[in-house]
């Protein structure tokens, strides 16, 4: 199974970790913004990554890829099947892939892809606005909402808690991590995912790739 992208992108690494926490062996295809990559365009038809590829069947989205990734190996489930749970479950993958990720992707693309990645400035204006005034609320919530458990559903390991970690590991390499007295929850939560071999893995990788 290929995933074509980059780990740096906060869905192709909800991806892989996702795929390590399941124990499915995903080979990933470095693959940049404007690849022009015919197999991964082919699966990925608007460019965006991660693209997915397995034997004939290729497709695109992270939500997708997880969708079908869960369905063909349900063991061990992350995805639960409870209702309330798996509603949930979909709501914060929702939550991490738009709201976290709108505010921490224009602090992480305006300070780091657009200078390293793209060769051009960024707007810096942008960024500090995000980080201003998007990104608290967007602390606030998982703050808020955090059972005591530390897992986000059903007081276990969900794809709910590595959709929401994945984001956090961007805002890591901008200097960004939950204070731990204004929101003790979330920083113990992202301390305990970010620990784990499924982001510890790609995390010392993108650091050595950000340090060049
Ligand atoms: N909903 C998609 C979002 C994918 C996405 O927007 N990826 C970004 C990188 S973080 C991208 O490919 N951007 C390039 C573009 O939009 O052309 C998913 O979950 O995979």
């Amino acid at each position: 199974m290929i995933v074509y992208g980059s780990s740096i992108s906060p869905f192709v690494r909800k991806v892989l970790a996702y795929g390590a926490e399941k124990g499915i062996a995903l080979e990933l295809k470095q693959v940049g913004l404007g690849s022009k990559d015919p197999d991964f365009l082919a699966a990925s038809p608007f460019g965006k990554i991660p693209g997915f590829k397995h034997d004939d069947f290729a497709i695109s989205d992270s939500t997708a890829i997880v969708a079908y990734l869960e369905a063909l190996h349900p063991e061990p489930n992350l995805v639960p099947t409870a209702p309330k749970a798996r509603a949930r479950t979909v709501w914060f993958e929702e939550y991490a892939d738009t709201i976290l990720t709108a505010a921490g992707g224009a602090i992480f693309f305006n300070r780091v892809v657009a200078p390293k990645f793209l060769g051009r400035e960024g707007d810096l204006a942008a960024a500090d606005k995000a980080e201003k005034e998007a990104l608290p609320p967007a602390l606030d919530y998982i703050e808020t909402v955090l059972p005591a458990s530390g897992w986000l559903v059903e007081d276990r390991l969900t794809l709910a808690d590595i959709a929401v970690a994945s984001p956090f590991v961007n805002l890591l390499h901008v200097g960004i991590t939950p204070d731990a007295v204004t929101h003790p929850k979330l920083a113990a939560f992202v301390e305990k995912m970010h620990a784990r071999p499924s982001f510890a893995t790609w995390i010392a990788k993108e650091k050595k790739v950000l340090a060049r």
